[in-house]
């Protein structure tokens, strides 16, 4: 981290560039991109991740301002976030099917886990996973997370399918942002002091991924409750 506040730079090159499995990245003082980090759990972790959208399939949510979200969503664990004219949220049910949320698959939670420490977090407990479904065009515009109740936590996030630019900011929106690559199978994990970073991606160019096909699917894990 530099002393003004930007993220160290690292990944200035191409965004289609492949990624180096099993190499990290530091991109703030406690957020890492660990490259390639999932591509060994991805056998185990698929089948459970169709099994969840069966259960709760992806949905466009509404913003309190009105717009229709590019990004289509969905939840599992015992907390799932939402977002409709009356504001964002976790909630404990699926409003879409008026059911709890699909359980949090164990290898979810152990790909997260094991993400976390390779991090330098010990002892994360995600008990809600946001599941984002990106098509070609969708985006994410810069915001924060925080409708988390406990902001001491860090967030792990697995990238799959078709490859995004990530924009990891500063503090306040206008500050300038880095830019990153996310490929299918890497992971970020970002805590502590890089917590509250404004963060998005931007649209998402048109691709077929061999597994996935013409989407990127993101997986994020928090402790929400
Ligand atoms: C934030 N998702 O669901 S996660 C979200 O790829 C969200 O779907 C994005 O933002 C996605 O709320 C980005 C990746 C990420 C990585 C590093 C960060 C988010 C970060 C560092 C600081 C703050
Ligand atoms: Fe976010």
């Amino acid at each position: 981290m530099r002393s003004d506040n930007t993220p160290i730079t690292l990944d200035l090159f191409a965004d289609q560039a492949p990624s180096t499995p099993g190499q990290t990245e530091r991109i703030g003082q406690q957020a890492f991109v660990l490259r390639g980090f999932a591509l060994p759990w991805l056998e185990r972790l698929l089948p459970d991740l169709e099994a969840v959208l069966r259960a709760a399939p992806f949905r466009q949510m509404v913003t309190p301002g009105g717009f229709t979200m590019s990004v289509a969503l969905s939840s599992c664990g015992a907390l799932g976030w939402t977002t409709d004219r009356s504001g964002y949220r976790y909630t404990s049910r699926d409003p879409q099917s008026g059911q709890p949320w699909p359980d949090m698959p164990a290898v979810f939670r152990e790909l997260a886990q094991a993400a976390a420490r390779a991090a330098n977090f010990e002892h994360f407990e995600p008990d809600a996973c946001l599941i984002n479904r990106y098509v070609p065009g969708a985006r994410m515009s810069l915001h924060q997370d925080k409708n988390e109740r406990s902001l001491t936590a860090p967030i792990v996030s697995i990238s799959l399918g078709l490859p995004a630019v990530f924009q990891f900011g500063g503090f306040e929106r206008s500050d300038k942002s880095l830019r990153v690559p996310l490929f299918h199978g890497d992971i970020v994990v970002w805590g502590g002091v890089d917590r509250l970073r404004y963060h998005g991606v931007l649209p998402l160019k048109d691709g077929a991924h061999p597994q996935l096909g013409a989407q990127r699917i993101n997986l994020t894990f928090r402790t929400a409750g």
